[in-house]
């Protein structure tokens, strides 16, 4: 057979599509997942805004979702200590509204000119590329050292905040004032919120280095599957609206993108629901191709001067005109709108980067988030800046940002120190801190800790069943039903993948000891079963289940011989024969009894068990 001629134009055609397959990567937020949904109107909002989308109860609009990290590249871990992108793109009658909001209501800068230093300051190293995805390094507290507006934000971002156990269990924010017009042109301001449905969940910081190995695309892939599963992802759209006549009517300006309005006192309104039901089938042409721009509103949606989303609306065009190469990107299947957009970009542009001095109180309402955490959440917060800053080489920058943190409280700051093993100073040669205003005292806001998130049940939580050949069928079929009718995946983890025998019956292993990790499930189970419970015993990966499970605070259950595995860990012991449940450890030395399994599940919903961390 004679070979066939050379086509050097099929091949040209041919690269053409393969090299063209690529975009350049996002600068920032180039890492992310997306997903298409719908948004639900719960009643008309006509009386506040002309936006036909929020006109009619049980309207519904078309939505894209992507989530995403800020600073690492397009490959890096989902699990980095950072903030989260929440955009949202509603395709709505009257053109594309995009909400481009994060998972943290405030920001790190008031004046979009920093953001490029910012940026910088977190990605990594220019001459040696490092580290990825992290923060905890020289360039990024020097920066912020020098910052003290920065300072609110730094308690968001190194809190469990940071590090979300799902994108479907974290909280999105608009994060600036915007304003809602009505048909006869009447103004308010308002702060726009979504409020997750499965309530607010993090994972320990332990968790989070595990989980990068283990599973980067953790977070990627709970949302693709939650959506194939058909457990959608849900969220509620909430308001704090304020009068225009109460511009000044805070102890803050109203404008400053580093601070919230505490929801005790403007309470959020939740006026609709986002449901996300569908995933990309391809992810180049949806999640990446997909540009969000927050200048892109419709009409009774409008921004407010806000010097730093005033920048935003200059900066995305630039950035995503660079990256899809000039308008044409706006024409994408992902990005074309229903009807043409209105794009504040250019209709106004004030482009304003003026601050006043009601911009600078840069502490007050940083102390008001510490003081409204939990106590774990407060001792979360002083670990994780622990571990950033014992990162950190410079021992001037070191000093500078405990000097900044004492602005906010000294007792955190003196924590912080101790771990450093340096005191905190008194003055430092800090460039800025001078005419920023002393922190003072606030109420609380219980709204802002995610202790009082409201988890709402055990829908779509992970739970691990550890078993071999000859587990006690009665068991696993009592925790089954316990466990599926609330909503949680069960998941069987057993020495080697495949049947697992058990008499006359069989259970197919989900997974095996080498292909999972107690990080990946939000809870433990070990039936009973002689042979089952000798078989784990050999098995070393069984006590990391069991140790990591206890040190992250998750529920754990065993009954029969499943107990034997759990000598050893506090409340364990000692049962005298009875179902008992202690710090998040439920055990049945004989059968799973229902009053077993009901415990088990209420100890999944009652969230981590924190108290563990203060036991020996
Ligand atoms: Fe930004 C992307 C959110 C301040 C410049 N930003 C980007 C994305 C989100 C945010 C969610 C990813 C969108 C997507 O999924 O494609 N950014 C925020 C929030 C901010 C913020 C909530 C403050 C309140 N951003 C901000 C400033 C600037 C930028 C001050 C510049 C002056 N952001 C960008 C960007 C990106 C971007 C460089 C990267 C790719 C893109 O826009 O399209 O232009």
């Amino acid at each position: 057979m004679s070979k066939p001629p050379f086509d050097a134009s099929a091949l040209h055609e041919r690269f053409d599509r393969f090299d063209h397959a690529r975009l350049p990567e996002r600068v920032v937020n180039a890492r992310g997942a997306g997903a298409h949904g719908y948004f639900e109107a719960y009643e008309s909002m006509a009386s506040l805004t002309r936006a036909d989308f929020l006109r009619a109860r049980g309207k519904r609009t078309p939505v894209f979702v992507r989530f995403s990290t800020v600073s690492g590249f397009r490959g890096s871990t989902d699990l980095a200590r950072d903030v989260r992108g929440f955009a949202v793109k509603f395709y709505t009658e009257e053109g594309n509204y995009d909400l481009v909001g994060n998972n943290m209501p405030v920001f790190f800068i008031q004046d979009a000119m920093a953001f490029p230093d910012l940026i910088q300051a977190a990605k990594p190293d220019v001459h040696n590329e490092m580290p990825q995805a992290a923060t905890a390094q020289d360039s990024y507290w020097k920066f912020i050292s020098c910052m003290p507006e920065s300072m609110h934000m730094i308690m968001w971002a190194m809190s469990d905040r940071a590090i979300p156990r799902s994108y479907r269990m974290m909280e999105g924010f608009g994060v600036h004032t915007f304003r809602l017009i009505n048909a006869a042109g009447e103004g308010h301001f308002v702060k726009f919120h979504w409020k997750p449905a499965l309530g607010l969940h993090a994972v320990t910081w332990d968790e989070a280095v595990k989980i990068s190995g283990n599973d980067p695309d953790f977070h990627r892939r709970d949302l693709f599957d939650a959506i194939e599963a058909g457990d959608f992802p849900e969220w509620e759209f909430g308001v704090q609206i304020v009068d225009e006549k109460d511009r000044h009517a805070f102890d803050f300006d109203l404008l400053d993108p580093t601070k919230l309005i505490p929801e005790e006192v403007v309470p959020v309104r939740r006026i609709g629901k986002l449901v996300l039901d569908r995933n990309p089938r391809n992810y180049f042409a949806e999640t990446e191709q997909v540009v969000f721009h927050p200048g892109h509103v419709v009409p009774g949606i409008d921004l407010s001067d806000d010097p730093l989303l005033q920048g935003r609306v200059a900066a995305y065009a630039h950035a995503q005109a660079s990256r899809l190469g000039g308008a044409d990107g706006y024409d994408l299947p992902i990005n074309r709108g229903r009807a043409s957009a209105t794009d504040v970009a250019r209709r106004n542009g004030h482009g304003t980067s003026a601050r006043s001095d009601t911009f600078l109180d840069h502490f007050t309402q940083a102390r008001m988030f510490l003081h409204s955490q939990s106590e774990p959440e407060y001792n979360h917060i002083c670990h994780a800046l622990e571990f950033e800053l014992g990162k950190v080489n410079s021992a001037a920058v070191r000093e500078r940002t405990l000097f900044m943190l004492a602005q906010v409280d000294a007792d955190m700051a003196a924590s912080v120190g101790k771990g450093l093993g340096m005191p905190v100073p008194r003055k430092v040669g800090a460039p800025k801190t001078d005419h920023s205003r002393p922190a003072r005292d606030l109420p609380v806001s219980p709204a802002l800790s995610m202790a009082n998130g409201h988890p709402r049940g055990i829908a779509t939580r992970k739970v691990a069943v550890l078993l071999a050949d000859g587990y006690d069928r009665a068991d696993l079929a009592t925790l089954r039903k316990a466990l599926e009718s609330s909503g949680a995946w069960m998941k069987i983890v057993a020495p080697q993948l495949g049947a697992i025998p058990s008499h006359h019956d069989a259970v197919e292993a989900d997974f095996s000891f080498r292909t999972s990790d107690s990080v990946l499930f939000d809870a433990i189970y070990i039936p009973g079963g002689r042979k089952s419970v000798d078989a784990l015993k050999r098995h070393v990966e069984v006590g990391d289940f069991i140790r990591d499970s206890w040190r992250h605070c998750k529920a754990i259950a065993a009954s029969g011989a499943g107990v034997e595995l759990l000598a050893g860990l506090p409340g364990a012991s000692a049962a005298n024969g009875r179902m008992k449940s202690v710090h998040g450890v439920v055990v049945a030395p004989g059968k799973a009894s229902d009053a077993m399994a009901e415990a088990f599940v209420q100890a999944i919903a009652s969230g981590r068990h924190w108290v563990r961390e203060t036991l020996a």
